[in-house]
């Protein structure tokens, strides 16, 4: 009879804690409270919300055995009522069966993760390449190949910054020229860095990459939707580390070509007057 009180009492209190982290998932989800990450416009920065996803709910799922049987344990076994503790040493059972069953979650959550690592290191047949480096603190793009680089600095205004004027709503998440890419491409990015480490981080994409001076690490993204997507520099790198932030412009296959040949006219001119 208590043992079914005592059961009915916990699955109450375990299901209570469930549909509250729910709601709270559900909130975060709503965009209202931004707590999780965002699921992103590729198909990797997808797998990885939900690799992200499954070992939440997996290490929840952990906590709420683990604590359930601690706080049953402490709860109905106390010393006041009388309850003595069993006195063994050493149980093989017990032993093979708490490293059988993490080595089992493990095993289960590294494959996922794997696969989803291997596409991502997979760089090949990519349709075109653009250079980011890192400066102290501004990013240049180069668009290899098509004749086209620039800098990229933020254009939020000092004055906001020392809040001399009102802030406005992408307040030092703006700058004069955003990184332009297409969209249904697979684009390679290749990321280093001219001066001290910096990191390139847009997280619609669903990673980053540290840009390094002497190095080049690569990386690539086939951005599914048009938009506007706004990253930061994501390792310290200095005073202005906060002010130099990442526009990117993920515009159709027409529009690109477009702005491609707008970019390279000045060029064509200069070159023509030369
Ligand atoms: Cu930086």
């Amino acid at each position: 009879m208590l043992y079914t009180r005592c059961l009915v009492r916990f699955t109450a209190i375990f299901t209570s804690g469930l549909l509250l982290l729910w709601s709270m998932a559900a909130v975060a989800e709503s965009g209202w409270l931004q707590l999780n990450m965002p699921r992103g416009v590729t198909s990797v920065s997808r797998e990885v919300y939900d690799l992200h996803m499954l070992i939440l709910w997996i290490c929840v799922a952990i906590g709420v055995v683990v604590f359930g049987v601690m706080f049953y344990s402490m709860y109905f076994h106390r010393k006041s009522r009388g309850v003595e503790p069993a006195k063994f040493h050493e149980s093989t059972k017990v032993e093979v069966v708490w490293t059988l069953i993490p080595l089992f979650i493990l095993v289960g959550m590294a494959i996922p993760a794997t696969k989803t690592l291997i596409k991502m290191e997979d760089i090949g047949d990519t349709e075109m390449t653009v250079k980011i480096t890192g400066y102290q603190w501004r990013w240049h793009y180069e668009y290899l190949g098509k004749d086209i680089g620039f800098f990229s600095s933020m254009s939020t205004p000092r004055e906001q910054v020392y809040n001399l004027a009102e802030k406005n709503p992408d307040y030092i998440l703006e700058v004069d020229n955003p990184l332009v890419l297409p969209v249904d491409t697979r684009i390679r990015l290749l990321t280093t860095a001219a001066d001290v480490i910096h990191s390139w981080w847009v997280p619609e994409l669903g990673w980053k990459r540290d840009a390094i001076p002497g190095f080049i690490n690569d990386n690539w993204t086939l951005i599914e939707e048009p938009g506007i997507y706004r990253g930061v520099c994501a390792e310290l790198c200095g005073r202005d580390h906060a002010y130099m932030p990442i526009v990117l412009h993920a515009v159709s296959k027409e529009e690109f070509a477009e702005w491609v040949q707008q970019q390279q006219q000045p060029s064509t001119a200069l070159s023509a007057a030369d």
